[in-house]
């Protein structure tokens, strides 16, 4: 008997011979609460490759408009490797999966305001119709939806520093244990406590990959943290057979790669860590909490580099993007 599994989402994909995913995708009626741009329709059901990508980078972690220049770059690098972009965001009641420029930009600009959509958010904020972009959870469930099994961006949320007393702990790492999608990133950045989140990320039964030359796990602007990530893998093929084994297995969790900032920008990561211990400070003494926890840090990073992290930033979603297509273009091909 031939194993029917779902890589992704909607679309279940047929592992031993190949029938077109076309054909099989039209089993399922389209929620109609998902908006498909045509291009990322498209190449799903031509079974292409697709990379989907966040959107509450643009509208809470980077300034405008370096957010938005980044947002279209990162889109391009998925494209320049082989793969459709498709960037996701809660608009007028639908979640968009794929945005024109013009959407890209209303996310971006801040003329309207733009809820950080986890979780928690999205029904609320779908059917208020208000303006949401989606964070790694919330991406993450717009992604399988959508049957798009790939995922690009910069950092997860995690374990906060203080986490014992605040039980600050992202959303992120919960959906990643309930949701099969894999988040290509560069790990999490030192605003967080990342042995705990390593921890929490074992709980929820989520393997993280050291991918590239070092086995360690990545702490974003910093192409180690001195932490050994569980497993360690270095070709876009492996990442695929990890993905489409875990679908086989009907596991219904997802899955962290991890990619080193590139050297030429890592350079920067001392200043940036020293910033990073005065933001936390100043989101202390100011009692930050919750949500606004995480934008908060990351405004202020930028704030007191002046600039040099979000070149970084920019620089390793980038990366990022480019490496997430690769690995869903040998996904695709084994799976066709
Ligand atoms: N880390 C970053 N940049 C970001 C985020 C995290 O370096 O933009 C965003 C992502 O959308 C992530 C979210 O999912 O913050 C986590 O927020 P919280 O810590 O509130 O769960
Ligand atoms: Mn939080």
């Amino acid at each position: 008997m031939r194993a029917a599994i779902r890589i992704g989402g909607l679309a279940p994909v047929c592992i031993q011979k190949a029938r077109p995913v076309r054909q099989l995708s039209t089993r399922h009626t389209p929620s109609p609460i998902l908006h498909l741009s045509s291009r990322v329709r498209e190449a799903i059901s031509n079974g292409e490759p697709v990379v989907a990508l966040e959107s509450t980078i643009i509208s809470h972690g980077m300034p405008y408009p370096q957010n938005i220049e980044t947002a279209r770059q990162v889109e391009a690098a998925v494209a320049a490797n082989g793969s459709t972009p498709a960037t996701i965001a809660l608009i007028d009641g639908r979640i968009h999966v794929g945005l024109d420029d013009e959407e890209l930009v209303r996310i971006g600009k801040g003329d309207e305001p733009v809820v950080k959509a986890s979780r928690r958010d999205m029904a609320a904020v779908l059917s208020q119709r208000v303006l949401g972009a989606t964070t790694v959870s919330g991406t993450m469930i717009a992604a399988h939806m959508a049957g798009i099994p790939i995922f690009a961006t910069g950092g997860i949320g995690g374990v906060h520093r203080g986490a014992e007393t605040t039980m600050d702990v992202s959303a992120d790492l919960t959906e990643l244990g309930r949701t099969p999608v894999a988040v290509v990133c560069s790990g999490a950045k030192s605003i967080l406590d990342l042995p705990k989140t390593l921890e929490y990320l074992e709980t929820q039964g989520v393997p993280v990959v050291a991918y590239g030359e070092s086995g360690d796990f990545p702490a974003f602007f910093s192409p180690r943290s001195g932490l050994r990530a569980p497993w360690h893998m270095q070709t876009p093929d492996q990442v695929a057979a990890l993905v489409k084994t875990n679908a086989e297995l009907g596991l219904q969790s997802g899955m962290v790669i991890a990619v080193p900032i590139p050297d030429q920008y890592a350079s920067a990561s001392a200043e940036i860590e020293r910033a990073i211990e005065t933001a936390l400070r100043d989101s202390e003494e100011l009692g930050i909490r919750g949500k606004e926890c995480t934008p908060f840090l990351l405004r202020r990073v930028v704030e007191l580099t002046g600039g040099a992290s979000l070149a970084a930033n920019a620089a390793l979603v980038k990366n990022n993007a480019g490496a997430a297509s690769q690995m869903a273009r040998s996904l695709a091909a084994m799976v066709s």
